[in-house]
């Protein structure tokens, strides 16, 4: 099994966060280090470190990821104009922390992805 990190506990809500949605495959937070005005990270509960290590056991969480996504951006009013989801995976891709994470970024235009 994956090394724990912040975000199991997050899960468990042994530390604080703001968690808008949570059931039994997902949890989605406020991302504490907002990018834009609407920044969720939306994550598996089951520890998958990065993108590399997705197993055909996790479709089911991570299919979720989507589902929940877009159920937050009608939520936030974002589903019309707009938002962007982002994986990030080890070094190159910009990876911080060790469970895979969904980034929900909205609220304002966000540029060309590679800008
Ligand atoms: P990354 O894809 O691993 O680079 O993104 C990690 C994100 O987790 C980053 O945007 C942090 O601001 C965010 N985050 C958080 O919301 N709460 C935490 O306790 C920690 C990181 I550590």
């Amino acid at each position: 099994m994956a090394e724990e990190t912040i975000f199991s506990k997050i899960i468990r809500r042994e530390i604080p966060a703001d968690i808008i949605y949570q059931d039994e495959l997902v949890t989605a937070f406020r991302d504490i280090s907002p990018r834009a005005p609407t920044h969720i990270l939306i994550i598996p509960n089951v520890e998958v470190e990065t993108s590399n290590d997705v197993l055909p056991e996790h479709e089911a969480a991570l299919g979720r990821l989507f589902t929940v996504a877009a159920k937050i951006a009608r939520q936030e009013g974002i589903a019309e104009e707009g938002y962007r989801l982002i994986v990030n995976c080890n070094k190159h891709g910009g990876q911080e922390v060790y469970h895979i994470h969904m980034h929900l970024l909205g609220g304002r235009p966000l540029g060309p992805m590679l800008a």
